[in-house]
């Protein structure tokens, strides 16, 4: 960074920090990751300069002839992965490609069914504080109280009696899998077009760690960053010609202007990278991790939602722990363990102070932890959880000694593109 550090030694020495301070914690937010050094390498380039408005072939500005490459190597490689006749590189991120969704298939006031944010599900699928919530008719469904898993006889006599034009599968807090083919014959049966978000759980689908929404789902939206460990981007994918379409026109130039180049590029990057026998092994591995973790967290007394985890997420419920989530996530944060506070389904807190954390192996997996890792990190969560639930002084001591564990531990698993 020999100009970044000449021109702007305020930035360069806040983005050394910002590095430092990721390569001496253990990442547990479950929509994070670290994008490797070819990916980050991708993104600071040349590439930022350019406009390119339309698609590869068909653009409003001159000077395409390498960029309409990058956008279709980006395309293959996505087609290719997922197995789908078409992608769309093009949106900004996971909320833009959502929103893209409903331009693409329905009209304001329209009713779409999505799972609660409560839930597990995702501000965009119809929230009340989204736009989407308050430019579309959102219903909801949820998860059994007895079980924390989403109960299908629901989600068929809710979308029987609302009849939604649109409904989301996936989201943001859901430990267990998806049941595609279910959800498909719930839209077939009442018409609506199925939307699969699989943000947090692409790198799993991408190495066959979890069931793929292709052939299920009319339509397919992506972050590129989480499990599949690309940069900040998002994708829109489709197996017809018309929802293609439709996705496309909404993309460009329905929400967005010119696509970020940058982000193309390493999109195009991390693609080639999962689609690896190295990446389906890490995929597995994230899975054998949180389900490790799981079960060291609820073999000391942690209240999992749903029991456990069938992919790379878990939530947590610290009621019976006496604390909330936001004290023990930020007591966590000065061990070194990052986590978020999260609320958990039918949760009595606010979301800005709800019960619950949510952890994921997505981060911790690519420094190559295992399962001995695992148990030690379920170990320290509950050292810490317990000794702040307990006080302040009780926490102080506690926190400084894991603190120090925790850095001895990353010293020996470098993390990738640090
Ligand atoms: N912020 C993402 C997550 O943490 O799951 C969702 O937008």
């Amino acid at each position: 960074m020999s100009s970044l550090n000449s021109v702007d030694p305020q930035i360069a020495e806040l983005i050394k920090a910002e590095e430092r301070r990721q390569a001496d914690t253990v990442k547990l937010i479950a929509s994070e990751n670290y994008a490797s050094k070819a990916v980050l390498e991708a993104t600071g380039t040349v590439l930022t300069n350019k406009y390119s408005e339309g698609y590869p072939g068909k653009r409003y500005y001159e000077g395409q002839q390498v960029i309409d490459q990058i956008e279709i190597l980006a395309i293959e490689r996505a087609k290719s992965l997922f197995g789908v006749n078409h992608a769309n590189v093009q949106p900004y991120s996971g909320s833009p490609a959502n929103l893209a969704i409903y331009l693409a298939f329905l009209k304001p006031g329209e009713t779409v069914m999505g799972m609660g944010l409560p839930f597990g599900g995702h501000l965009t699928h119809g929230w009340s504080v989204s736009a989407t919530g308050k430019w579309f008719n959102p219903v909801r469904y949820g998860v059994r109280q007895d079980t924390g898993r989403v109960d299908m006889d629901e989600v068929r006599e809710i979308a029987l009696r609302e009849r939604p034009k649109l409904i989301f599968c996936g989201g943001t807090a859901i430990p267990r899998t998806i049941d595609f083919p279910a959800f498909a014959e719930i839209a077939r049966e009442v018409g609506a077009v199925l939307a699969a978000d699989i943000a947090h759980i692409a790198g799993l689908v991408a190495g066959g760690a979890h069931p793929s929404p292709v052939g299920h789902a009319d339509v397919i939206s992506t972050t590129t960053h989480k499990t599949l460990r690309g940069p900040r981007g998002a994708m829109l994918m489709a197996t017809s010609d018309e929802h293609a379409t439709a996705l496309n026109k909404a993309v460009f130039p329905g929400l967005q202007g010119g696509p970020h180049n940058h982000t193309t590029a390493a999109i195009a990057v991390a693609l080639k990278e999962a689609a690896t026998d190295e990446f389906k092994d890490y995929a597995r591995q994230v899975v054998m991790n949180a389900q490790a973790l799981a079960e060291e967290l609820s073999g000391r007394g942690f209240d999992l939602v749903s029991g456990g985890t069938d992919n790379h997420l878990i939530l947590f419920d610290l009621t019976p722990k006496g604390i909330g989530g936001k004290p023990a996530a930020q007591a966590l944060d000065k061990a070194g363990l990052e986590t978020n506070y999260n609320s958990v389904p039918f949760d009595t807190r606010k979301p800005f102070d709800p019960s619950g954390i949510r952890i994921g192996t997505a981060g911790v997996t690519s420094r190559g932890m295992g399962v001995a890792e695992m148990r030690q990190i379920g170990a320290w969560i509950d050292q810490v959880v317990s000794a702040v639930a307990k006080g302040e002084d009780e926490a102080k001591h506690v926190i400084t000694r894991v603190h120090g564990e925790v850095t001895e531990l990353t010293s020996h698993f470098p993390a990738p593109g640090l």
